[in-house]
């Protein structure tokens, strides 16, 4: 971990602390460069990628320094009326995955009444198929990580008898594996993206009667993605990532198995693929920074009780103490 690494020719030391000023820039300038490259690349997801920056500053400590009523009206436009729902942008479809964001952003911001709770739980409610699976939109695509947005942003809307709860948890069941992952549909490949979905549905349904998780196996297979460098991997033979630092680590954490993996060896991992110049974190040291990695390394970090940031709620992905504030956990 203390290898210098070289990008454009240029060695340089990796950073071996976060460099919170330097992320929280790099987020700022994302949010308001429309005409960078990456921003046409992910413009079908903004509301998603909104979710990401501002869960990122609020971890940071810094929300405040975001343009909060900017946000709210701009969410304002990507929500489809007729549907119920939200679009990853404005004039977009709606859709479960960016309905889940924008109700975690108004959670974030505190501000879940703007929320029409009804409309969006009726929507979630909508795309359920008889097998308790969810679609993500009028679509059909099904996939596990429908079922825990359509959980998620239910229950932060307080409005769990809009869906199937018994039958969601029944159909995320029906997708557990030999070595107690999980796929995206049944008889899918585990993998740990889909793993902490399916897991945090489980805890948000209730579904998690002894013995539904096979908690050993699990836990194995989970801190078996830790590689040499530190990193995690998403599945075996994969090379490490840093967005598995929340995939890997918040399924251990619902598990209670955080200990199962090298803390500091990941931690180190993390803070290498910081970029020490123009901050943000990429997927792996000396790649490009996004504010997906960014997100994904600060969530990691603050899982692993990160001095200096703000504790993240494995489940949710929003701060434990906005998770603490709307009733949803005790402690
Ligand atoms: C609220 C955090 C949060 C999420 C909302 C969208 C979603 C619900 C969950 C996504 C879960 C998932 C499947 C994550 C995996 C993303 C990822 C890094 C996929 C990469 O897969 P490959 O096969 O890469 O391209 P590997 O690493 O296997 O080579
Ligand atoms: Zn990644």
């Amino acid at each position: 971990a203390s290898a210098s690494t070289s990008r454009g020719g240029v060695a340089s030391i990796p950073p071996s602390r976060l460099l919170s000023s330097l992320h929280a820039d790099f987020i700022q300038r994302a949010s308001s460069d429309d005409d960078a490259i990456e921003s046409a690349l992910t413009d079908h997801l903004r509301v998603s990628g909104a979710y990401w920056g501002l869960t990122a500053m609020a971890l940071l400590g810094r929300l405040d320094e975001m343009d909060r009523d900017g946000v709210l009206a701009w969410l304002a436009r990507c929500y489809d009326a007729k549907k119920g729902g939200y679009g990853g942008n404005e004039g977009h479809d709606a859709h479960l995955l960016y309905t889940l964001s924008a109700v975690q952003i108004y959670a974030l911001f505190d501000r879940m009444d703007l929320v029409d709770a009804d409309a969006v739980a009726a929507f979630a409610g909508s795309l359920q198929r008889d097998d308790g699976s969810f679609a993500g939109d009028e679509w059909g695509e099904i996939d596990t990580r429908f079922s825990y947005c359509a959980l998620c942003l239910c229950k932060l809307c307080g409005r769990m008898d809009a869906i199937d709860v018994d039958a969601a948890a029944a159909f995320v069941d029906r997708c557990k594996n030999w070595d107690g992952g999980y796929g995206a549909e049944p008889g899918g490949e585990s993998h740990a993206g889909q793993i902490f979905v399916c897991v945090a549905a489980l805890e948000i349904a209730g579904g998690d009667a002894p013995g539904t998780i096979d908690r050993e196996a699990l836990g194995w297979w989970l801190c078996e993605r830790q590689v040499k460098a530190g990193g995690l991997n998403g599945r075996p033979e994969k090379l490490p990532d840093v967005c598995y630092g929340w995939w890997v680590l918040s399924a251990l954490s619902i598990l209670n198995k955080l200990e199962w993996i090298d803390a500091d060896a990941l931690a180190r991992f993390i803070l290498d693929a910081q970029d020490g110049e123009k901050g943000g974190i990429a997927d792996r040291p000396s790649d490009e920074p996004d504010v997906f990695h960014t997100f994904f390394g600060v969530a990691g970090l603050s899982l692993l009780g990160f001095e200096g940031l703000r504790r993240i709620d494995p489940t949710y992905a929003l701060p434990a103490d906005v998770v603490q504030r709307m009733g949803l956990r005790e402690t």
